[in-house]
């Protein structure tokens, strides 16, 4: 069955510009895991899951948590902001989920995300908003500062909170603040007015306690699990292919790897324990912040999908923008990751259109394009060629269960995206509750 587990690693990732119901997908399947682990980002994500009418929206704590059994594992290549690490885990447990935090496992090579990793990426998208560019929308919560940080090898991570030393956290966050008043002037002035570095020693003094009985070795951890064979570790990614930062459209895009290799590196875990690759996608298109987006819908079929699917960031609740499905880029993801089959969701909000278009192919100065232009100029260049198909027009799909009571129409839809990307749909969501979901085999 698609929802049986293997032993090993199964993996879920974003085949499009994120938000394509990923926390939904880990969620059911974290039902027969031991355990779910998170692989890159931070608290950009925002995954949301219904259980039985009630939301959760997770940020840095694999969607995996609702399940009491599942231990969650924050991996390596996490940059973690330990108070939202902490009010997420409060909220849970408000919620009545059981026993979180003791099934929390924080990787001891996971990196801090700073306060003042929120204030640079906020200063830093000011700055750009003055340039040709433009800014890129991200969700100010630190990511690019702090993955910078890390590469140029002068960040805090995990372990140091162990051996908490105040001296050593007050110098480190005191020249990064210096550094930021270099960089921005009046500016860092401004947004640094209610910054007290001693404050914030203080606060990691406590958050230093209290982390103590989740910190591990995450990839020891791992490894031992899949060496003996007895269990199945579900990774759940963030963000998604179209925001990796090797292969997304750089610049608009997240400062991590959220294709495949982001998988392996962010938790060790060898290529060799790796049984499936599960893509999710949305039956259309969504994107929030700036950067190109081919099959756009700029009238009012793209608000009427944004309406209809609820398409508001989870995290900012900045409103996404919305468009065909493209199946030239699902293929570009599909490749990238090595996808052995697909999640499709939100099948039920297309049901709003009496016809429906698939973007196939890319056009470039009437050449065919074989790959994804790296230039954003010749991709805001590009033409898309679509496909129309006859939509299943005001047909609820939300109470179906089985593929084969699925409108004809819709079940042409999936069939040809599985032709037109050469994987197979193994689900299918129909709402965003746990159990709106068709299995396929
Ligand atoms: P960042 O903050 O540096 O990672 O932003 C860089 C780009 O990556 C995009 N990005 C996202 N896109 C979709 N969903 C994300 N998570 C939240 C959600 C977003 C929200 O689930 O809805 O609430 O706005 C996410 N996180 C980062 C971002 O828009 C930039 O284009
Ligand atoms: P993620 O970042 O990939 O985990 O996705 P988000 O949680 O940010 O956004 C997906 C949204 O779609 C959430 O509000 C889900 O509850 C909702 N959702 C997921 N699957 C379906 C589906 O099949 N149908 C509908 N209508 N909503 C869905
Ligand atoms: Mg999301």
């Amino acid at each position: 069955m698609a929802s049986d587990l293997p032993g090993g690693a199964t993996v879920v990732l974003g085949a499009q510009w994120g938000d394509e119901g990923k926390g939904k997908l880990v969620d059911l399947l974290a039902q027969r895991a031991d355990v779910v682990a998170r692989c890159q980002g931070g608290s950009n994500a925002g995954h949301t899951i219904v259980v039985n009418g009630t939301k959760y929206a997770l940020h840095l704590l694999p969607s995996g948590i609702l399940n009491p059994k599942v231990l969650v594992v924050i991996g390596n290549g996490v940059v973690v902001h330990l108070p939202t690490l902490f009010a997420e885990i409060d909220q849970l447990e408000k919620q009545g989920v059981p026993n979180v935090s003791a099934r929390v496992c924080v990787s001891d090579r996971a990196h801090i995300l700073f306060d003042y990793h929120q204030i640079a990426d906020g200063l830093l998208e000011t700055e750009r908003a003055g340039t040709a560019g433009g800014s890129i929308g991200t969700t100010r919560r630190g990511i690019g500062p702090c993955y910078a940080d890390k590469a140029y090898r002068r960040n805090l991570r995990i372990a140091d909170l162990r051996e908490f030393r105040g001296i050593e956290f007050e110098a480190h966050i005191q020249s990064a603040v210096e550094d930021l008043r270099k960089r921005f002037g009046s500016a860092a002035e401004q947004a640094l007015k209610h910054y007290d570095v001693r404050a914030e020693v203080a606060r990691y003094y406590e958050y230093a306690r209290r982390l103590e009985p989740m910190i591990g070795d995450s990839f020891t951890l791992l490894y031992d699990m899949l060496a003996n064979g007895q269990h199945s570790i579900l990774v759940e990614g963030a963000n998604a292919a179209m925001l990796d930062i090797d292969f997304g459209t750089y610049p608009y895009v997240t400062s991590s790897n959220c294709t495949i290799g982001g998988c392996l590196t962010g938790l060790g875990i060898p290529l060799a324990y790796i049984r499936q690759v599960i893509g999710v996608v949305k039956a259309y298109t969504t994107r929030v912040g700036a950067g190109p987006f081919p099959t756009e819908l700029l009238d009012a079929r793209g608000i009427q999908l944004q309406q209809l699917g609820q398409e508001y960031g989870t995290t900012t609740q900045r409103p996404r923008r919305c468009g065909w499905l493209d199946t030239f880029l699902l293929r570009y993801t599909c490749r990238l990751n090595g996808f052995t089959a697909l999640c499709l969701t939100k099948l039920d909000v297309l049901s709003c259109f009496h016809e429906i278009q698939i973007g196939v192919q890319y056009w470039y100065r009437g050449k065919k394009l074989q790959g994804m232009p790296a230039s954003l100029r010749e991709l805001a260049e590009c033409e898309v060629e679509y496909e129309q198909m006859p939509g299943w027009h005001e047909q609820s799909l939300s109470e179906i269960r089985d593929f084969a009571d699925l409108p004809r129409n819709a079940q042409a839809y999936v069939k040809r995206i599985e032709e037109l990307v050469g994987v197979p749909v193994r689900f299918i969501g129909v709402g965003p509750g746990r159990d709106a979901i068709i299995y396929r085999d």
